[in-house]
């Protein structure tokens, strides 16, 4: 026992309880480790347990995002819509930690704030906000892509004195907006969902809009249970076939023609048909170019552009709302419900906030280059510090005077985004350098937990301590994660895709866009050549 009176020592150390950090605390006890989880939140579901703004929804289609690992459970679980949202992707999540008795490893309202390896021991010690620590072996960084939420840099905002709430800290009682004046920051894939929400409520809405984004009609609704039969009938094939291809889904075939070589005709039949499917990646998989050749993706984006025109009355509103400035697909394409349509609505205005940037936050609501606007509630959906902020926000050390932000000043680096060099028996899932949010996330998410496992126990077997990423080996993946990028259209558009480090930093690709197959197939050849680029030590 530790001076906080509770257990102090563990095979294996488990930072957060999302769909990662469960995942990994079952299957590594499965192996016969203690186990022990430390989660910032008072329950299980990590950013679903946060996200609660109205709305609130997962892109990824229910029946493929949720756990494969056990078949009684996804022949049982039964999801009410096309797409979950986010109350039934919590109440899922909470049945998984239920069934397979998860709970009793994990420390709830328990944030890790310090994580030091002792090379003489090869142990971590993890150390927390209210005081404590725990050692062990291993540590699992389970603390997610999305999960460290942004609040912009704009002054003021301590002498508001209206309401303001940050999607991703949304409370757990409703919040009620009926008859306030109400501004929403941010047009992402959050602001695009919870925009046409709020709007139904409020007594006017206005929304600040920097970047217009790309965004199609999800198409969601109850779950077809003729679908959900036979997608269930062959539950398991259709996840193996998901490992072969590049994003982590089967069932819909690679394109095999280039935009350019068909007619107009024919290319908007197939746009219209894509469009209709309600996919995320639907229609940017509508042809084998449109994320590496401007003439084609150029086409794709007037398809969508076209869509606005056609559903905004207001041309000047329409135009605003229609991306110029990046390609389709260069940053995530949205998938939305009613999203331009709320524009047309008496209550809503759009605020072009490139043209007249939001200056300050004054004490009655938001000042802009050219005037204020009076609000009694603000609602950022300012998005998240990407893929590394929560593992930023822990003070990591290695023992040997190395801290994680000092070998991150050039921008995040990791080995097959698994592991860090400098810093042994730290694991990470959907590190930087690995598909992460650029796959189905749960495909990643066991992918690198099941990898993890087989290495721990492959150290365990041989009575080995410690595991660490290789300097060259880790060099040549990042170098390797950024050329596969630059062969695509991300590198022409602003993104969170991108690390934005301070002064000195690279613009730097994080998540690697080879796909999961090849990726899937790199990591077994890794740990089939005896986990190559690492070093393993007695
Ligand atoms: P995003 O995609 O990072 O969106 C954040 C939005 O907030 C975006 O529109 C930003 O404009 C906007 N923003 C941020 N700061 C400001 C200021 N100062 N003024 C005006 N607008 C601002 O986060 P989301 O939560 O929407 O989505 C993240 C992912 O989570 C999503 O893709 C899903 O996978 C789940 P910008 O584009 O930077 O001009």
């Amino acid at each position: 026992m530790n001076g906080s009176g509770r257990e102090a020592q563990f095979d294996a150390i488990v930072v957060g309880a999302g769909f990662a950090g469960l995942y990994a605390l079952y299957r590594l006890r499965n192996l016969g480790l203690r186990v022990r989880v430390f989660e910032a939140g008072g329950g299980v579901g990590g950013t679903w347990f946060w996200n609660r703004y109205p709305g609130a929804r997962c892109d990824i289609e229910s029946l493929e995002y949720s756990y494969s690992f056990s078949e009684e459970l996804q022949q049982q679980w039964q999801w009410p819509d096309r797409y979950g949202f986010q109350p039934e992707i919590l109440r899922y999540l909470d049945h998984v930690a239920d069934r397979f008795d998860l709970r009793r490893d994990i420390e709830f309202n328990t944030r890790a704030t310090t994580a030091v390896f002792d090379p003489g021991v090869a142990r971590w010690t993890v150390g927390f906000d209210h005081g404590g620590s725990v050692t062990a072996r291993f540590c699992v960084m389970a603390c997610g892509n999305l999960s460290a939420p942004r609040i912009p840099d704009i002054p003021g905002l301590k002498d508001f004195r209206g309401r303001w709430y940050q999607t991703a800290r949304w409370p757990a009682t409703r919040v009620d907006f009926s008859g306030l004046n109400l501004g929403v920051v941010g047009t992402g894939a959050t602001g695009v969902q919870v925009i046409p929400w709020i709007a139904r409520e409020a007594a006017h809405l206005h929304v600040f809009q920097r970047t217009a984004n790309y965004s199609v009609p999800a198409r969601n609704g109850p779950l077809d249970a003729g679908r959900e039969r036979a997608h269930k009938a062959n539950y398991r094939q259709r996840r193996e076939a998901a490992l072969l291809t590049s994003f982590g889904v089967a069932g819909y075939p690679p394109p095999t023609q280039s935009a350019l070589e068909v007619s107009d005709e024919e290319r908007l039949r197939t746009y219209e048909a894509k469009r209709a499917e309600g996919l995320a990646f639907g229609l940017l998989s509508s042809y084998t170019d449109l994320m590496t050749s401007k003439a084609a993706y150029d086409t794709a984006a007037e398809f969508v552009r076209g869509k606005i025109r056609a559903t905004v009355r207001d041309p000047a509103v329409a135009a605003l709302l229609s991306p110029t400035d990046h390609p389709l697909g260069s940053r995530r394409l949205c998938l939305d419900s009613g999203y331009h349509e709320t524009f047309n609505r008496g209550n809503v205005s759009l605020v072009d906030a490139r043209n007249e940037p939001i200056a300050a936050i004054t004490a009655d609501g938001v000042a802009t280059a050219k005037r204020e606007y009076r609000l009694d509630a603000i609602v950022f959906a300012t998005g998240f510090d990407a893929m590394t902020g929560a593992l930023r926000a822990i003070d990591l050390r290695n023992g040997a005077g190395d801290k994680l932000a000092g070998r991150w000043a050039a921008g995040p680096a990791s080995y097959l985004g698994l592991m860090i060099a400098g810093f042994p028996n730290m694991f990470l899932v959907t590190g930087p350098g690995s598909p992460s949010v650029k796959a189905q996330m749960v495909v990643a998410i066991e992918h690198h937990v099941n990898w993890i496992a087989e290495c721990i126990e492959h150290l365990r077997v041989r009575g080995l301590a410690s595991i660490e990423a290789q300097e060259a080996a880790q060099a040549d993946w990042v170098r390797h994660v950024d050329q596969v990028a630059q062969g695509t259209l991300f590198p022409l558009a602003d993104s969170w895709y991108y690390s934005k480090g301070g002064p000195g930093s690279q613009r730097r690709f994080i998540p690697y866009v080879g796909g999961v197959a090849r990726y899937r197939a790199k990591c077994a050849e890794v740990a089939a050549n005896g986990y190559e680029g690492f070093t393993l030590k007695e």
